[in-house]
């Protein structure tokens, strides 16, 4: 049975999915839960996701949720799909490396750059008015996080090392809103390698693809 995958066509959080269906080349169904309109919070959804967020996937029955950790099943469940976007917990050594840029991800990139996103773009959206200098403080950490970026990039090609991994993806859906509020940290060329990843991550044909919204698949191979 296709896969289903329940969101929001352009929310951050099903696009991160997506992006990793795409890579793989995985067929979904694409179930739109409309966040205009609070479908998130509908009862029948919150069986589903009891904490009334997108996105949601369903394989065959088998229900999970938490975007970072849907990308994790798809690349264990398809590990014979081409690309392997995480090293085997049998690479000890690798296994440790991805796990730690993992959580430089969600700590010194998602976590100021979601707060500024919140504040200057998510609220206005809802009519609410958002705190410019909490977005200015985090954005600022965010600065001061992406020099460290830039040294770990200089000596390897990715977060984790040598090739792409999902923690390399995951930047995709925030980073690509940052130029929205202002923020062009990562292209605009004051750290060369952190603008040479971002380059490569964004060309990606998986992201090319999804960035513009998330579309049905279900009748594609
Ligand atoms: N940590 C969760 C965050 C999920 C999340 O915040 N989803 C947003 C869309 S990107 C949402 O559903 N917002 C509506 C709400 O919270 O009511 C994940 O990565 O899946």
């Amino acid at each position: 049975m296709v896969l289903k995958l329940y969101g929001y066509a352009t929310a951050p959080c099903t696009l991160r999915v997506a992006i990793v269906l795409h890579e793989k080349n995985i067929p979904y169904e694409f179930h739109t839960i409309d966040l205009t309109k609070g479908e998130q919070k509908a009862p029948a959804f919150l069986e589903k996701h009891p904490f009334g967020q997108t996105p949601y996937l369903d394989d065959d029955g088998y229900g999970i949720y938490e975007s970072r950790a849907i990308c994790r099943y798809l690349d264990a469940k398809y590990e014979g799909r081409n690309p392997c976007l995480a090293p085997s917990p049998s690479d000890i050594q690798a296994y440790g490396l991805f796990e730690q840029a993992a959580s430089v991800e969600a700590s010194n990139f998602y976590k100021p750059l979601i707060s500024a996103l919140v504040e200057k773009l998510f609220k206005p959206m809802r009519g609410v008015k958002g705190n410019d200098e909490v977005a200015a403080g985090e954005l600022q950490t965010l600065q001061r996080n992406l020099d460290a970026y830039e040294k770990i990039l200089s000596k390897q090609k990715y977060l984790a090392g040598d090739e792409a991994t999902l923690v390399d993806l995951f930047h995709l859906p925030e980073g690509a809103s940052a130029p929205l509020i202002g923020f062009n940290g990562l292209e605009d060329g004051q750290r060369p390698s952190v603008a040479r990843w971002w380059k490569e991550l964004t060309s990606r044909p998986a992201w090319v693809a999804v960035k513009n919204g998330v579309k049905d698949l279900s009748a594609s191979s």
